[in-house]
């Protein structure tokens, strides 16, 4: 089934350099980018982005996080790409996640937050619908 799925690049990974690197994964894998842009998120999006994440302990530190710099937003679309990107991002926590995964293979957390995993990607259908409005109420 063709899905569209919302990825961003964190901080993190635009700050080191890893923005080509990521999306030639993404291209190598075989999915399209339907949108593609530098954005800086605001306190705004990022509440109704993070909406189910509200009230947890890492929640404003997450936030603080994706204020300290520019993130890449991206629309991708694929056969069963949203399960798929998030299986090219692997585990949440970069020490975990397996070798071969973006957070596996390039992800660093040694002094870091958990939250510096360099990727977010939707969990779910409903989940990237949101996201995507979120994101780019245009599309
Ligand atoms: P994402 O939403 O970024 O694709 O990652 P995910 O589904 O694997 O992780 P999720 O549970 O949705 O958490 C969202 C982001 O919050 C940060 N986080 N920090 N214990 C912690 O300090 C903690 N837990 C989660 C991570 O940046 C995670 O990606
Ligand atoms: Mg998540």
């Amino acid at each position: 089934m063709t899905e569209r799925t919302l990825a961003l690049i964190k901080p993190d990974g635009v700050r080191r350099g890893l923005t080509g690197e990521i999306v030639r994964r993404i291209e190598a894998k075989g999915y399209t980018l339907v949108r593609l842009e530098l954005r800086e998120a605001t306190p705004e999006l990022l509440a109704e982005h993070y909406e189910e994440h509200q009230g947890k302990p890492f929640y404003e530190p997450l936030v603080e996080f994706m204020l300290s710099g520019p993130v890449v937003a991206m629309v991708l679309e694929g056969e069963r790409c949203i399960e798929g990107f998030r299986s090219l991002a692997g585990a949440t926590d970069p020490t975990a996640a397996a070798p071969g995964t973006i957070r596996g293979d390039l992800g660093r957390d040694w002094g870091l937050k958990v939250q510096q995993n360099l990727v977010h990607g939707s969990d779910a259908p409903e989940t990237a619908e949101r996201e995507i409005g979120i994101w780019f109420p245009t599309s």
